[in-house]
């Protein structure tokens, strides 16, 4: 039998009568409803650890756009979080955490409280799971080891990663453990969100272009493997979309080692090229630029077209190449979801 998702239908290579979208970052600022939200649950964190306030701004570009998915609202670093790190979010400054950056510190991470300090999470995939629309999936996600340890080891964001690529030659046996760590983590964490319900998984790696080629190889590819068979031994049939952000040339090798459902492709991707060397393999999804999303008008509305062409031909989910960024207009988000809901395949 045919899934009646539109979104899941596309996961498993059909060519589905319209083509399905979604956002990331779908939730967040650009929406005044989120804002609104946000003050009242007090904090981010406090958003993400409140499975009703997380349910409610999970939804609430659903009932504007009407996406074909909704993705758990959640962050990435909640799992370094419930591994004893300490997290916070600064008001306009983004994640800080007391970096973990020397292999005594590595040793002091555990997941002796990780399940119960994430259960306010799984209870948000169980209720997300019953309030959806019947034809929307439920995304569960998670962020890929590399992305996350940058984090860890770096204790904030930065635009090179220098810090940590740097611990991962100089210290390669306690970086080693803190990736297996990861692996095991997110692997429990994606068992448990399926479980209650998540039907779709992505891995996040938004720092994977930055690396090296063999240490692309070993960071980015090898411990998404690693995850994704953990997972597959529970639920083999799980569709999972991998975002190894950056990655060029090195997408088929990722498809192809990891095992991945389908990939999100980031933006400096060739449409050709994605049509050519990586439709073949497995549905792709993306890849408009979240910039092009702010400035609008004729030229976003070409661009989106432009996507849908050379991409429609096999199984497509059209989506951003990165995440809205909070200056986005909303109503250029209903001016790009409605071009696609239109758009008839050639
Ligand atoms: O209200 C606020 O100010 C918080 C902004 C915000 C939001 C809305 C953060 C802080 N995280 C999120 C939610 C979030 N993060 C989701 C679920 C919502 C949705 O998609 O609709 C997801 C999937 C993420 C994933 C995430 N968090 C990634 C991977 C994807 C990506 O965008 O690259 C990363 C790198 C993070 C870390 C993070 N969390 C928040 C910020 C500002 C950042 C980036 C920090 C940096 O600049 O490096």
């Amino acid at each position: 039998m045919t899934n009646n998702k539109l979104f899941i239908q596309a996961l498993k290579s059909e060519i589905t009568p319209n083509i399905p979208f979604w956002y990331m970052r779908q939730a967040g600022r650009y929406l005044p409803e989120y804002r609104e939200k946000r003050k009242t649950a007090g904090s981010f964190l406090d958003l993400c650890y409140s499975p009703d306030f997380a349910v409610e701004v999970t939804l609430q570009p659903l009932r504007r756009y009407h996406m074909d998915a909704a993705i758990l609202f959640s962050d990435i670093l909640v799992v370094p979080q419930a591994m004893g790190q300490h997290l916070e979010f600064k008001e306009g400054e983004g994640p800080l955490l007391t970096p973990v950056n020397t292999a005594e510190k590595i040793e002091t991470l555990n997941l002796n409280n990780f399940h119960h300090h994430l259960t306010p999470v799984y209870e948000t995939v169980r209720k997300l799971h019953q309030e959806i629309p019947k034809t929307t999936a439920l995304i569960g996600f998670a962020g890929a080891p590399w992305t996350v340890a940058t984090y860890m080891v770096g204790g904030k964001g930065s635009a090179d990663q220098a810090l940590t690529r740097l611990f991962a030659y100089q210290e390669k046996k306690a970086f080693q453990k803190l990736i297996d760590l990861l692996v095991k983590a997110t692997s429990e964490y994606l068992i448990e969100q399926i479980k209650n319900g998540a039907e779709v998984i992505q891995l996040f790696d938004t720092w994977a272009g930055n690396l090296p080629d063999d240490e692309f190889q070993k960071w980015a590819i090898e411990p998404v493997q690693k995850i994704i068979q953990n997972i597959r031994k529970f639920y083999p049939e799980i569709p999972i979309i991998g975002f190894p952000r950056g990655a060029g040339c090195r997408y088929p090798d990722y498809i192809r080692i990891t095992g991945v459902t389908a990939v999100s492709i980031d933006t400096t991707m060739p449409l050709d090229w994605v049509r050519d060397h990586i439709q073949p393999l497995c549905p792709v999804q993306g890849n408009l630029d979240p910039l092009l999303l702010v400035s609008g008008g004729q030229q976003l509305e070409n661009r989106v077209v432009e996507i849908l062409d050379h991409l429609s031909g096999g199984p497509f989910i059209f989506n951003l190449g990165h995440g809205i960024v909070p200056q986005t207009p909303p109503e250029n988000v209903a001016q790009v979801s409605e071009i696609i809901k239109q758009y008839k395949r050639k």
